[in-house]
C-alpha cells in the first residue's frame, strides 16, 4: 500500500472514532456499534480515488511543496469527507436500484438486520459529513464556502438521480425518448459533480482560490465525469463483477444508459422490435437477448472508439488551462481512469 493511502486510512480511524464519541448523541455500547459496523461496511471498501483525490490535487496545486501535518489531515479529511458523501448516496441507490452487491459484498440493505433501516443510515452518512467539517474547518476562512460547496453538489447529484430514475418509472416506460442528450443530462448532475468537480472544488478551496474563478476547470471535470459513467454504464453490462464487484442491473431496470442510447442509434426496424420487447425485464431470457443484440451491434467497438475520441478530446481541453499546476492536477485524474477496467 502507498504511503498515502495507508496516511489517509489511518484519517479515516480518527474521524469515525470522533464520531463515535460525539457528545450531541448519548451513545450505548450497541449503538455505538451499529454505526462504527455501518461505517467499517459502507465508507472505506471502494477505490477511494475520489478521496484520494483531494490530497493529490492539494500536492500539485502546492507545486510539489511538502505538506505539513496538519494540512495533510486536512485534506484527508475533506477526502473522506467526498468517500463519506459516495456511501450515502450508493446506499440509497443499491436500493432504488434494487442490487445485489456492491464492491465485493452484499449490498447494505440486503443484509437481514439491515433493510429498510438503511434509509436511515443514509441520512446518519449525510449528517456525518457536516459534523467532521464543523469539528476540523469551522475556525478555517474558507468554512462557509466547503458547507455551501457540499450543498451544492448533494443538490445537483440528487436532481440527476431523481432524473435517472423517473425516466424508468412504471407506465413511462418509453425508449423512444432516450437519446443521447437526456444521457448526458442525467450522468452530469447523479455522477460528474460529485465525482470529479468536488474533489478538485475542495483543494482549490484548501488553497485560497475562490471557485467562481475556476469554471473552466469544471467544464473538463463534468466532461470527464461523464466519461466516467459512460464507463460505469458499458462495465454494468461488459465489466466483469468479480472485478468491478457488482453485478450489473442497468438492463432489468430500464435504464437509460450510455449502451441502449447507442444500440437505439445503430439499430434496424427489426433490431429496434427486440429493444423495445424486451428492455426493462426481469426475465433472464430478456437481458440474454439484449446482450446479444448489444453484441450483433458491435457496441462494445463503438465504445472502443468512444474512449479514444473522448481522451483526446478531454486531453485537447486541459493543455488548454492556462495554469501548469491545474493541468498536472486534471491529467493525474484523466490517467487514473482511462481505459479502467473497474
Ligand atoms: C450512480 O449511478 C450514481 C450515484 C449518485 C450513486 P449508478 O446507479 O449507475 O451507479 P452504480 O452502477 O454504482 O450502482
Ligand atoms: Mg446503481
Ligand atoms: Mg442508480
Ligand atoms: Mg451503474
Amino acid at each position: 500500500m502507498s504511503d498515502l493511502k495507508s496516511k489517509f486510512l489511518e484519517v479515516y480511524s480518527v474521524l469515525k472514532s470522533e464520531l463515535l464519541n460525539d457528545p450531541a448523541f448519548e451513545f450505548t455500547d450497541d449503538s455505538r456499534q451499529r454505526v462504527e459496523r455501518m461505517l467499517d461496511y459502507n465508507v472505506p471498501g471502494g477505490k477511494l480515488n475520489r478521496g484520494l483525490s483531494v490530497v493529490d490535487s492539494y500536492k500539485l496545486l502546492k507545486q510539489g511543496k511538502e505538506l505539513t501535518a496538519e494540512e495533510t489531515f486536512l485534506a484527508c479529511s475533506l477526502g473522506w469527507c467526498i468517500e463519506w458523501l459516495q456511501a450515502y448516496f450508493l446506499v440509497l441507490d443499491d436500493i432504488m436500484d434494487k442490487s445485489h452487491t456492491r464492491r465485493g459484498q452484499p449490498c447494505w440493505f440486503r443484509l437481514p438486520k439491515v433493510g429498510m433501516i438503511a434509509v436511515n443510515d443514509g441520512i446518519l452518512l449525510r449528517n456525518h459529513i457536516s459534523r467532521i467539517l464543523k469539528n476540523h474547518f469551522k475556525g478555517t476562512p474558507y468554512y462557509v464556502d466547503l458547507v455551501d460547496l457540499f450543498n451544492e453538489v448533494e443538490f445537483q447529484t440528487a436532481h440527476g438521480q431523481m432524473i435517472d430514475l423517473i425516466t424508468t418509472l412504471v407506465g413511462e416506460k418509453d425508449l423512444s425518448k432516450y437519446s443521447l442528450s437526456l444521457h448526458r443530462r442525467i450522468v452530469q448532475y447523479k455522477t460528474a459533480y460529485y465525482s470529479f468537480y468536488l474533489p478538485v472544488a475542495c483543494a482549490l478551496l484548501m488553497s485560497g482560490e475562490n471557485l467562481d474563478n475556476h469554471v473552466d476547470v469544471k467544464n473538463v471535470l463534468v466532461e470527464m465525469g461523464t466519461y466516467f459513467q459512460v464507463q460505469d454504464d458499458y462495465l454494468d453490462c461488459f465489466g466483469d463483477p468479480e472485478v468491478i464487484g457488482k453485478i450489473g442491473t442497468d438492463i432489468e431496470d430500464f435504464k437509460c444508459s450510455w449502451l441502449v442510447v447507442k444500440a437505439l442509434e445503430l439499430c434496424n426496424e427489426e433490431q429496434k422490435k427486440t429493444l423495445y420487447e424486451n428492455y426493462g425485464k426481469e426475465d433472464p431470457a430478456c437481458v440474454a437477448k439484449i446482450k446479444e443484440l448489444y453484441n450483433t451491434l458491435k457496441l462494445q467497438d463503438t465504445y472502443l472508439e468512444y474512449e479514444s475520441k473522448s481522451y483526446e478530446k478531454i486531453t485537447k481541453s486541459i493543455e488548454a488551462q492556462p495554469s501548469k499546476e491545474v493541468q498536472a492536477v486534471l491529467k493525474s485524474f484523466l490517467a487514473k481512469i482511462y481505459k479502467r477496467q473497474k
